[in-house]
């Protein structure tokens, strides 16, 4: 419901199993009568990784319906009473209703290798729009994440969902996390190597789907992190509109040239129909 979305964090201990909220987040900005649907604050709460490297875990929130859908995050810096909301470092997009930032949002480990953990947004926009998505990287300092994108990633065609889902690992083992970002509607999911300098503008590996474009591939995608046990981070890349909604999910091996360009396992759902296999999945 419009203004009472929250975020209701559950803590381990070692002593006592968990059993209650231990922390209740819930935005602090407003929602106007010119936003109807509300913020959807905590559509995507995803640990950040380390991005002031405290020694504490950070947290990204995103409300990507926030302002008609223009879309906002916010990077919660941990510490030893946890996170707060206040004092949260705010994440922003290009500022365009519908356009969705945060509609995804991961930890993607540390891109160029300075000991600070770095993030990324995406900012699919809607079917309708007349440019493709995008997705943000925003980079980890000592005085937490850095505002100012580091880079901006775009997609190649209008309306292409780029930036529907993104991950990172490191999935060609130089010791540089990658960024996989997924195009939904154009059923592709680009993979951008990082390095000393940061991550590069153009994909170093364009995944593309076996289903086709209306299998909705790179819906949702996940680091596995190393499953074939060869040191390599590897891929999942979800397709839930496949087999008229059965939905597959696909398995990308991570490898010393990269991902390899075809899926070495294919998994898919047991639904005879609209089961949606791979909507959604989870880095490991
Ligand atoms: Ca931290
Ligand atoms: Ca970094
Ligand atoms: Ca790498
Ligand atoms: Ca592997």
């Amino acid at each position: 419901m419009a203004g009472q979305d929250r975020v209701y964090l559950y803590c381990g201990g070692p002593r006592h199993a968990v059993q209650y909220s231990c922390q209740l987040l819930q935005p602090t900005y407003t929602v106007g009568s010119s936003d109807p649907y509300g913020h959807a604050f905590g559509q995507v709460v995803v640990p950040a990784g380390d991005v002031d490297a405290d020694g504490y875990a950070d947290l990204l929130i995103t409300s990507p319906y926030a302002y008609v859908d223009v879309g906002r995050a916010d990077l919660l810096r941990g510490g030893a009473s946890g996170v707060a909301l206040a004092g949260s470092t705010q994440l922003a997009g290009v500022g365009v209703t519908f356009a969705g930032f945060g509609t995804s949002a991961a930890g993607v480990g540390d891109i160029d290798g300075d000991g600070f953990d770095d993030v990324v947004v995406g900012e699919p926009f809607d079917a309708s729009a007349t440019m493709p998505g995008n997705a943000y990287l925003f980079r980890g300092s000592a005085g937490g994440l850095r505002v100012s994108p580091a880079i901006v990633l775009h997609g190649l065609t209008p309306g292409d969902g780029f930036g529907d889902a993104v991950a990172g690992a490191d999935f060609d083992g130089d010791g540089y996390d990658d960024v996989a970002v997924g195009a939904r509607r154009a059923g592709i999911v680009y993979v951008f190597r990082g390095g000393p300098t940061g991550l590069a503008a153009t994909p170093a590996w364009t995944l593309v789907g076996p289903g086709g474009v209306s299998s909705a591939f790179g819906s949702a995608v996940a680091t596995s992190l190393d499953s074939n046990a060869d040191g390599y981070a590897d891929l999942v890349i979800g397709a839930p509109n496949e087999l008229s909604g059965v939905g597959r999910a696909y398995f990308y091996a991570g490898g010393p040239i990269g991902l390899a360009p075809m899926p070495t396992v294919t998994m898919h759902g047991t639904s005879s129909t609209a089961g949606n296999f791979g909507q959604s999945l989870a880095s490991l």
